[in-house]
């Protein structure tokens, strides 16, 4: 199946194996996590379950506006039953990277709040180490005043490159919903991600990493095949 099918295949069985009555869902951002809401809005409706879901970005609000769920916000649902978001890599022990949608910050703070953080993707995410297959690098939110002296930390510290993402709709540098900048730092070679995500969050001027680790409960793969894998 092609990539579109198998993001669809993974959220319904996240969503399916998942989602119960009465739970505060934590919402996700990017492409992958379209289908898991369409999903859920129609088994909130044919099942009729008494669903809160909390975004992790303007689109993930819009979402669930858009499909009549009921949204609601971290100062309400501080302790979320689950929340479900797609991943821009995985590797083999369950460590991401999150933030090609630019929406890394708030997806971190909701994943945190959840007693189970679900991922959902399609098999060109499914990787042993990660920078096997994103060439991206790993997104690092920001504030804008800082991104040179940040960007110099990071290469200077673990090599490669941090480079300002520039936006395609707008003139100037991609600006998140925190008001902040991205840097994508182009890695050379697998870390120590634990430490990298430490230490790059210790850099003044750095609100959050793209690198979730040890967050992942599980994650579904849908696979070229049609079917879905299972990584926890
Ligand atoms: O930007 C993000 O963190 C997204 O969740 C990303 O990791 C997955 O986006 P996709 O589902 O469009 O691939």
């Amino acid at each position: 199946v092609m990539a579109e099918e198998a993001k669809k295949l993974a959220a319904c069985a996240a969503v399916d194996n998942h989602i119960q009555n009465n739970q505060v869902v934590g919402v996700g951002s990017g492409s992958t996590i379209v289908y898991a809401v369409d999903r859920l809005a129609e088994r909130v409706r044919q099942e009729k379950l008494n669903i809160v879901c909390v975004p992790t970005s303007f689109q993930a609000r819009q979402l669930i506006l858009q499909h009549g769920l009921s949204l609601s916000d971290l100062d309400r649902h501080p302790d979320l039953d689950v929340a479900i978001d797609g991943a821009d890599e995985v590797d083999d022990s369950l460590t991401l990277i999150k933030g090609g949608g630019g929406c890394l910050t708030q997806e971190k703070i909701v994943a945190g709040c959840a007693k189970h953080f679900i991922v959902i993707a399609d098999y060109r995410k499914d990787s042993k180490v990660l920078g096997q297959q994103w060439k991206k690098g790993v997104p690092v939110e920001v504030v804008p005043m800082a991104y040179v002296p940040v960007s110099r930390a990071i290469t200077r510290r673990f090599g490669g490159e941090a480079v300002l993402r520039m936006a395609v709709s707008k003139a100037g540098p991609v600006v998140t919903d925190n008001s902040n900048f991205i840097l994508d730092w182009k890695f050379e070679q697998a870390q120590n991600w634990k430490e990298v995500n430490t230490a790059v969050k210790m850099i003044p001027g750095v609100v959050e990493t793209g690198l979730f680790v040890g967050m992942a409960e599980k994650v579904y793969f849908g696979m070229e095949d049609g079917s879905v894998k299972v990584r926890d």
